[in-house]
């Protein structure tokens, strides 16, 4: 494909943004994101700030580790054999890493998943990760709501399985303590924990928690993390699209422990769907952001797609003209699931989107990976 030419001057606010940080120290007023960051990190924060003058960056889950029609072969992705480069981020999922399982729920080995992260770094790329975590009270999934409002309670300072669940992020330090390259820098992670917690589908849902204890398991989950030096992380907030701007904030934990705001939100009932689609993102983009800039947060679709893509133009026709009137840094696609039918959100070759999606990925706008060109920890 021909390569698409940005540049993308990020030394400078690089440089502007250490000194800031730098000098706020000096007063002790630097906020606790900004501590404990590895340099990488900080310039991965610097670059998702500045992106949205170039345009948005394109990703997609568990990119390089199945697709359709085939699982574990090295160095593809279904996004690069349509347009012949990689998405600009991966995504990844590691439920299940807690309770000492080898693969996660997705049935990919976490062995896996490290070593694609790795790559994806030293392709220059930018890694997510999500977390659907186990049920810690019933020992069933994420979507297990059986015990209503005990579970969260449970695991706080006091509950019953605290300390089980204080083990839980143990592993999870571990697992970002291990994402490292041959030379040993650490690769840097935007870590989305506690996600759609707006609706009730899992067990951290706003049915089954209060705003206070929601905001508690947040910020234990970063101050967690912090005590244990994981320098190598950016938070992501995102709750379900859809809702208010005021049930947006009800549950956000501070701007100390939040690094970027994003939201999950899909078009529903195929073609169908497409209008109601385009007014829930737009409503929800125009408040993000507002949002991002009185908090002065990058803003991203943390997650969004059409499932199976049966609208032919859906990448320029749908996608694109809402997300270019908004500075969002990055959409990510879902994943292209290899082991349930025609549940994929990505094109790869032959599907009805493929030339489509060539024409997205050609707007000088739609930044992929080698649009990059390293430039984001550098
Ligand atoms: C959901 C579906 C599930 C998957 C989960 C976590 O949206 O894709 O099949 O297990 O995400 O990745």
């Amino acid at each position: 494909m021909i390569g698409k030419s940005i540049k993308i001057t990020v030394t400078a606010f690089t440089l502007l943004g250490m000194i800031a940080c730098n000098s706020a120290k000096k007063q002790s007023s630097c906020t606790a994101s900004d501590t404990l960051r590895t340099g990488q990190t900080e310039r991965l924060y610097t670059w998702l700030q500045k992106i949205p003058e170039q345009g948005f960056m394109f990703g997609h889950q568990d990119a390089t580790v199945y697709g359709i029609g085939w699982e574990g072969d090295s160095a593809r992705s279904d996004v690069k054999s349509v347009c012949g480069d990689y998405p600009a981020v991966c995504g990844w999922e590691v439920g299940r890493i807690e309770t000492g399982k080898s693969a996660s729920l997705d049935n990919v080995p976490f062995d896996r998943i490290r070593q694609e992260m790795i790559l994806n770094y030293l392709r220059g790329g930018m890694n997510t990760l999500s977390w659907h975590t186990d049920n810690p009270l019933t020992g069933g999934d994420s979507w297990d709501v059986s015990a209503k409002d005990s579970v969260v309670k449970s695991i706080l300072p006091g509950g019953t399985n605290h300390d089980m669940f204080m083990g839980w992020l143990d592993t999870m330090a571990a697992f970002f303590h291990s994402l490292k390259t041959a030379d040993g820098t650490k690769v840097p992670v935007l870590f989305r924990p506690w996600h759609e917690h707006t609706g009730s589908w899992f067990w951290w849902g706003k049915d089954h928690c209060t705003p206070e204890q929601y905001k508690e398991l947040w910020i234990l989950t970063y101050d967690y993390l912090h005590s244990k030096g994981v320098n190598n992380l950016l938070y992501a907030y995102s709750p379900g699209g859809g809702g208010s701007a005021d049930e947006y904030i009800e549950r956000y934990p501070g701007d100390k422990y939040v690094d970027l705001l994003g939201f999950d939100y899909y078009q529903m009932n195929g073609a169908e769907g497409t209008d109601s689609y385009r007014t829930v993102m737009n409503n929800t983009l125009t408040y993000l952001t507002a949002f991002g800039k009185e908090h002065g947060k990058p803003i991203a679709v943390t997650e969004t797609g059409l499932e199976a893509l049966p609208v032919k133009e859906w990448w320029t026709n749908v996608l694109y003209p809402i997300l270019e009137k908004y500075p969002v840094s990055y959409v990510l696609l879902w994943r292209n699931a290899r082991e349930k039918p025609n549940h994929y959100y990505a094109p790869y070759p032959g599907q009805l989107t493929e030339k489509n999606f060539v024409e997205f990925y050609n707007n000088p706008r739609t930044l992929f990976c080698n649009d990059l060109k390293g430039q984001l920890y550098n």
